[in-house]
């Protein structure tokens, strides 16, 4: 059996999506899937942060809508830990476009809009490590064992 590699993962559930009261629809998803919440808090993203956290996008043209979203209420911050999180988070969260996202994924079942698009999924292990240093220092990670991790 192909079982992955344990990995963690930054989830960031963005301001549409705390303000739409999705947050704990969102996490149910996640929690469902088997995945273990590591750590978690709400936080108001600052200009200085998202420019970090969206470095790569810089000079895109749709960057400065983006910061002005992601700055514009909480998020809550999630990391997530499982067998190939990374990729399962992914999947899960869908295309970057909603309105071509599948159903059944958050993106494509919970919105239309391309910039308020619900949630933030980390796309690769450099990209995890890094994003997850820029919301969580080393001692907001609580190490336990799920209920029914044998069979995750
Ligand atoms: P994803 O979040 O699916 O990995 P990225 O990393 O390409 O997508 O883009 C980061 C964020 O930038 C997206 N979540 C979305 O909010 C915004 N974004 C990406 N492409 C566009 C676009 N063409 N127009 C407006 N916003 C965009």
């Amino acid at each position: 059996m192909a079982e992955g590699i344990v990995e963690r993962t930054l989830v960031l559930v963005k301001p549409d999506g705390v303000k739409r009261g999705v947050v704990g629809e969102i996490l149910a998803r996640f929690e469902r899937k088997g995945l273990k919440i590591v750590a978690a808090k709400l936080v108001q993203v600052t200009p200085e942060l998202a420019a970090r956290h969206y470095a790569e996008h810089a000079e895109k043209p749709f960057y400065p809508g983006l910061v002005q979203h992601i700055t514009s209420g909480p998020v809550f911050a999630l990391a997530l830990e499982g067998r190939s999180a990374i990729a399962v988070v992914r999947l899960m969260t869908g295309a970057t476009n909603p309105q071509t996202a599948a159903p059944g994924t958050i993106r494509g079942d919970f919105g239309l809009a391309v910039t308020p698009n619900l949630i933030h999924a980390s796309d690769a292990p450099a990209t995890a490590e890094r994003e997850l240093a820029l919301y969580f220092g080393p001692a907001d990670f609580v190490a336990y064992a799920r209920s029914g991790q044998e069979f995750t």
